[in-house]
């Protein structure tokens, strides 16, 4: 009997979803990066084995709408969570609840699905046993979860055991898609994704979130040996032009050659990557520009 069925999987910002999923289909896919809202998009990762598979959505932290763009970020997390087989939930190792933890949890119970929740608590790596079973009861008493299991993502230690988890609520189903791919997301998407990863980890706090990025071109040359691509980094404010290009344009070069490396990887083939810096004020309130962006 072959299994499959579609896996949502939520959490607050920098908890380590993408890290998660990076993990599961040990390819880097999706932004990775210790700011907030790294991701804005459903990406789906899939992960098969010979009698099942897998299709996960990672979807935004669900958090509160401080504009449009992060209404439509918590309408893609509410939304999934009805039309999946499996919910994950992810936490970290903080002993309190938060705010927004809080709300996820409320939000859960208050919609009553009837998708089994596999809690994850992740980050163990920077705990002690200890605490962990303290933990576990504490979020056991809530009587939410079908199964917690306790994660490092980043060491990899216990996904497998959460893969198994897996197998286990998956309903009977088709193969969805061909065994080697492991996302269905277009090439480009995720070289962009890539390029503002890199320019996340880089610039400081000062240009926070206000960054888009749209692959103008991408094409291989017809000996096939190179592939050009063009792509602008948008920014909301003039003033952070500057610090995006860096002192004799130092920081732009340094995104630009940590991005094509990873580029390289990701295409297999040499990558000629050309970036530029554009001004788009309050990008992230037009929605026109989200269509641009392919958020949509
Ligand atoms: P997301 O916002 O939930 O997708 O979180 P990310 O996957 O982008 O991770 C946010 C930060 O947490 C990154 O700096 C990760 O390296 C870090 N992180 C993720 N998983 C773990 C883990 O198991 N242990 C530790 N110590 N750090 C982790
Ligand atoms: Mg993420
Ligand atoms: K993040």
């Amino acid at each position: 009997m072959f299994k499959s069925g579609f896996i949502t999987i939520i959490g607050r910002p920098n908890v380590g979803k993408s890290t998660l999923l990076n993990q599961v289909v040990g390819q880097k896919i999706s932004a990775i990066s210790n700011k907030p809202q790294t991701t804005r998009n459903k990406i789906t990762f899939i992960y098969t084995e010979e009698d099942f598979q897998a299709v996960f959505l990672d979807t935004p932290g669900i958090q509160s709408p401080k504009n449009k763009l992060g209404d439509y970020m918590l309408k893609t997390s509410e939304s999934t969570l009805n039309e999946v087989d499996v919910i994950t939930y992810i936490v970290d190792c903080s002993t309190t609840i938060g705010k927004l933890d809080s709300y996820i949890i409320k939000t859960l119970k208050e919609i009553n699905i009837k998708t089994p929740i596999v809690l994850l608590i992740n980050k163990i790596d920077e705990i002690q046993k200890g605490n962990l079973f303290e933990l576990i009861e504490m979020y056991s008493n809530l009587n939410l979860f079908k199964e917690i299991i306790p994660i490092s993502a980043l060491k990899n230690d216990g996904v497998k055991d959460y893969i198994e988890v897996l197998r286990k609520y998956l309903p009977e189903g088709p193969q969805y898609y061909p065994e080697d791919l492991v996302t269905d997301q277009p090439e480009k998407f995720i070289v962009a994704e890539l390029i503002r990863e890199k320019a996340l980890r880089n610039l400081s706090e000062e240009v926070p979130h206000g960054i888009a990025v749209s692959i103008e071109k991408m094409k291989y040359r017809e000996n096939k040996e190179i592939c050009d691509i063009e792509a602008n980094i948008y920014i909301e404010r003039e003033s952070h032009k500057k610090i995006v290009i860096g002192k004799n344009g130092d920081m732009i070069k340094k995104i630009g050659t940590q991005a094509r490396i990873e580029i390289e990887n990701l295409l297999d083939y040499r990558v000629n990557l050309k970036l530029w810096v554009k001004v788009e004020k309050n990008w992230r309130e037009k929605e026109i520009k989200l269509k641009n962006f392919g958020y949509q």
